[in-house]
């Protein structure tokens, strides 16, 4: 059983060399913009603390949220580390310019910030080829040192019908929906998620 403690928010950056030191270790949130990180932090947090909006590039900045994790069997543990809310890539109404600048900054955060242990790369659970986010993961691949991991979590899962949603389940994806309720019992719901992503900042197990 995991439950998470205790979660604030930090500071927020622009660039690497504005962020807290890096002390603790962390997991980064991308995707494209829209595509629910801010929601799906707060979803895991249990807190409203990342502002999420229907309207496409809200994030504009590093964020930075400090979380207390306590594992309870088989013995207590307490665990602390960061969650990392990014701004999404490929969002159209910004000048190429400044579009430009972000991406530097964001792949030089991604590729040089030391205490970053999973990069949790979120999909569209109804667009999950696009060339885009095909191409993140690609470029994320390139840069994982021996001590990360990516991982996939399928957003919006909601908006897919029941067989769609089954295919998903087939193919052993890790699904997320901003209705926790919606997420299928035969997959552990938050709770699950929580594991993976606990597992994941830590380590252990296999992908
Ligand atoms: N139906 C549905 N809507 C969702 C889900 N997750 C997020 N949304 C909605 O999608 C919109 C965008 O969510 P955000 O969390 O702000 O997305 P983001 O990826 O942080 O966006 P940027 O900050 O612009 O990069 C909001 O209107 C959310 O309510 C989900 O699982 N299902
Ligand atoms: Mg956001």
């Amino acid at each position: 059983m995991i439950v998470v403690k205790d979660a604030k928010f930090l500071t927020s950056a622009t660039k690497l060399a504005d962020c807290p030191h890096p002390d603790l270790m962390e997991v980064v949130f991308l995707g494209r913009s829209n595509v629910g990180k801010s929601t799906f932090i707060n979803l895991i947090l249990g807190k409203n603390l990342a502002k999420s909006s229907s309207t496409p590039g809200k994030t504009q900045l590093i964020n930075f949220f400090t979380s207390i994790w306590e594992r309870k069997e088989p013995d207590s543990q307490i665990i602390s580390f960061r969650f990392v809310d990014l701004p999404g890539f490929g969002y159209a109404k910004v000048s190429k310019e400044i579009k430009k600048k972000w991406e530097d900054n964001l792949w030089e955060f991604l590729s040089k910030r030391v205490s970053v242990k999973l990069f949790v790369h979120l999909i569209d659970a109804r667009h999950t080829e696009l060339e885009i986010d095909n191409y993140v993961n690609e470029a994320l691949e390139n840069i994982l040192r021996n001590d990360q991991r990516i991982l996939n979590i399928y957003t919006k899962f909601d908006k897919l019908n029941k067989s769609q949603q089954h295919l998903f389940y087939q193919k052993g994806r890790v699904v997320a929906s901003n209705n926790d309720k919606i997420i299928d019992k035969r997959y552990g719901g938050k709770t699950k998620i929580q594991e993976i992503i606990l597992n994941g900042v830590l380590g252990i197990g296999t992908d």
